[in-house]
């Protein structure tokens, strides 16, 4: 298709079309329906044979019905090339064409309980007093490709696709390859020509596994199962296809059922019997039976193995279905019940970048409000910066939007051909929005983070939590729910605060109907921890990347704060343990003013640390090596061994790498020693340890 496609949606149309109605003008509205049949056409087009639709199934049957209701309203003025009674466009010409012997029709639709009613209804408007209301049987509406296959005497002879409803293309030889398809039906072999028709789809196991693959080696992705059945059997070469999962399921005899056979329900019994798959099947009375029996599949629709986008309802009486026939290339003993579109069209008005608990700073999408899966959604997540640059996503832009189930609503695609002329790429804000600290994205990192980790209002309460922490600053008694509760009564801001509580000693008390004992014991806890090690200090901060063993090496690497703070990224990563994503982080997190304020207001409080005994390694047996230890000990605890090995003038590390000396490994070994391994990085088992540390006396 070289025509650039119109940036036109259904509510324009339909704007315009209201316009043209009270107008009453004829050539406004034969303007109307041209465009509209432009826009189908180029849509099936894109669909049927390119595979590459350029629009949501949901806005096609919105542009449909706008047609469709025009032809209602103007039948004088039907273009001869309307869509309405067209079920596509023409097959790909690579494969022979062959005409059906009965046309595959399209189903109408209906969208809603009174719409089901209205169809209903009309069925039982074209029926004698005693066949009205017929009983109906109900189908899962398969979302792949219909096909129409043929066996001769039993035996399968022929897969063509539906194409334009007259002619398809014939896929034998790649039907054959569909697992589930039956070759030869033992049942049939006294039929001289059964033809049946359902749906050639691609389970969402498969498709996923088949996109990870394609992922993997560099190829396009599909963009839904649909699009990979679709793609799979119109390979001409059959080898392809063979190597795709693709499922066949079946739901028509158009010719050769046994005459015994009276109803759908019962043909259906009848495929299933003979070897076909075919899927869930209910038949219903009356409207609300219907109703009923859909709304418990949308609940069950995440959990099937297949994609359907409704369900399928049939006068089960074969014999009703032959005298109610067909209106408009549509059976009129069937219809379509929609579900509520899952993946919709929006436009994304604006991007806003929020502050996580972390500091992770995050793009939020904000789209014109519009109805997914049933609920109205007016915000997605777009993940990280990476997320934008890969969908290429700008505010402005038109989206279409997925939403299934309760997951989380996000955009599935840019549509770039509608992008306006005057957008612009999207920045990364260089400063938190929350606290203005400045804004990092360390190299081959996804996620930007605000380096104002202590002052931030986004990030305060896991501040908060993690400096009073265990193996922080270990403020035994104050806990993460008094903690919080004294954070939203504007007792504590920073982490600094925490040492001025004592001065709200009766608000503490009425506060949490904490007792005044309690109220002590915290104060006391507060007070001991403000003796505390540089190790544990530059943890208690809360720096990302920076864990314990990290503090414990930048406490020997550096000896004092002033020094750390002052150092910059090449100091940095000398240190054992710091990489460069670290040492961005820890370099960015010492250069945000607000920080430097909480950390002096922390001194000035009294907050201290013993000076630190820099252990000199030259000389000592382990100097020069790093060690990384890993499993449970017996003898002593992880911390003991860590202090033994640092004694012998080791360092010790938290993750192996190529430069690792030894692995110390416990009970439980994990992963480590699987890397260990793998990098030819001696294990040293606990027993040896101990030969070891105690021949050096330690
Ligand atoms: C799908 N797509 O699952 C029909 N269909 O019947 C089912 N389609 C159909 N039935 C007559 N289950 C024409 C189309």
């Amino acid at each position: 298709m070289t025509d650039p496609i119109a940036p036109l949606t259904s509510k324009d149309i339909n704007k315009d079309i209201n316009t043209a109605k009270s107008a009453d003008n004829n050539a406004a509205i034969v303007t109307q329906m041209r465009t509209l049949i432009d826009t189908l056409k180029t849509h099936n087009y894109a669909y049927y044979v390119l595979d590459n639709p350029i629009l949501e199934d949901s806005e096609y049957d919105q542009l449909r019905r706008s047609l469709l209701e025009l032809e209602e309203q103007y039948p004088e003025l039907v273009q001869p090339d309307s869509p309405i009674n067209q079920v596509g466009d023409m097959p790909l010409s690579a494969f022979t064409q062959v005409t059906h012997d009965i046309p595959m029709l399209s189903l109408g639709n209906v969208f809603d309980y009174d719409e089901l009613h209205g169809f209903m209804r009309r069925v039982n408007d074209r029926l004698n007093d005693a066949q009205k209301n017929p009983e109906y049987e109900m189908e899962l509406k398969l979302d792949g490709l219909a096909v129409s296959l043929k066996y001769a005497y039993g035996k399968f002879t022929q897969a063509v696709t539906r194409g334009d409803g007259q002619t398809g293309e014939d896929i034998t030889q790649n039907a054959k390859t569909i697992r589930n398809l039956p070759l030869w039906l033992t049942a049939a072999s006294e039929i001289p020509l059964l033809e049946v028709r359902g749906e050639v789809l691609m389970p969402k196991a498969g498709f996923e596994r088949l996109n990870r693959l394609a992922e993997e080696k560099g190829d396009k992705t599909f963009a839904n199962p649909r699009n990979a059945a679709a793609g799979s059997l119109r390979q001409l070469d059959p080898a392809i296809a063979a190597s795709r999962p693709l499922a066949f399921y079946c739901y028509s005899v158009n010719q050769g059922l046994p005459e015994t056979i009276k109803t759908q329900s019962a043909a259906l019994a009848w495929l299933g019997d003979i070897g076909f798959s075919v899927s869930a099947v209910r038949v219903v009375k009356n409207p609300r039976e219907a109703q009923e029996y859909y709304e418990s599949v949308i609940e069950k629709r995440a959990q099937l193995p297949f994609e359907i986008d409704g369900m399928v309802i049939k006068v089960n009486n074969l014999a009703l279905q032959q005298q109610l026939g067909f209106l408009s290339r549509e059976p009129r003993w069937a219809t379509a019940y929609k579900f509520p579109a899952e993946t919709v069209m929006t436009r994304l008005n604006d991007i806003e970048w929020q502050v996580g608990r972390t500091g992770q700073i995050t793009p939020v999408g904000k789209l014109e409000p519009v109805k997914v899966g049933g609920v109205t959604v007016s915000n997605v997540t777009l993940h990280n910066f990476g997320e934008i640059q890969r969908l290429d996503v700008r505010a402005g832009d038109m989206v279409s939007v997925h939403r299934a189930g309760d997951v989380i609503p996000k955009v599935t695609r840019v549509w770039h051909e509608q992008r306006p002329a005057d957008s612009e790429p999207v920045q990364l804000p260089l400063n938190c929005p929350v606290c203005d600290s400045p804004v990092v994205l360390p190299k081959d990192e996804a996620l930007a983070r605000c380096t104002g980790g202590l002052f931030c209002p986004a990030q305060q309460q896991e501040a908060l939590i993690h400096f009073v922490s265990r193996r922080a600053m270990d403020i035994d008694g104050l806990g993460a729910s008094w903690l919080i509760s004294f954070f939203e009564h504007g007792l504590v801001k920073t982490v600094a605060d925490i040492y001025h509580l004592h001065k709200h000693q009766d608000e503490l008390i009425t506060l949490e109907k904490l007792g005044e004992k309690s109220v002590q014991n915290i104060l006391s806890a507060i007070e001991t921890s403000k003796q505390t090690t540089l190790a544990r200090f530059i943890y208690a901060l809360g720096i990302r990347g920076v864990g314990e063993t990290t503090a414990q090496n930048l406490a020997q690497q550096f000896g004092d704060l002033d020094s750390l703070m002052a150092a910059d990224i090449d100091k940095l990563l000398q240190t054992p343990d710091v990489g460069a994503i670290t040492a961005e982080l820890t370099y960015k997190f010492f250069r945000a003013p607000h920080n430097i304020e909480v950390i002096t207001a922390l001194r000035e409080a009294g907050v201290h640390w013993d000076k630190v005994e820099q252990v000199v390694s030259e000389g000592l047996p382990l100097d020069g090596q790093t060690w990384v230890i890993t499993g449970a000990l017996d003898s002593m605890a992880r911390d003991e061994a860590k202090a033994k090995l640092q004694a012998l003038g080791a360092k010790v590390s938290g993750s192996i790498s190529a430069k690792t000396t030894a692995l110390l490994a416990g009970d439980k070994a994990g992963s480590k020693m699987a890397k260990a391994e793998k990098l030819g990085v001696k294990v040293v088992g606990e027993e040896e340890f101990l030969a070891l540390v105690g021949r050096s006396n330690v």
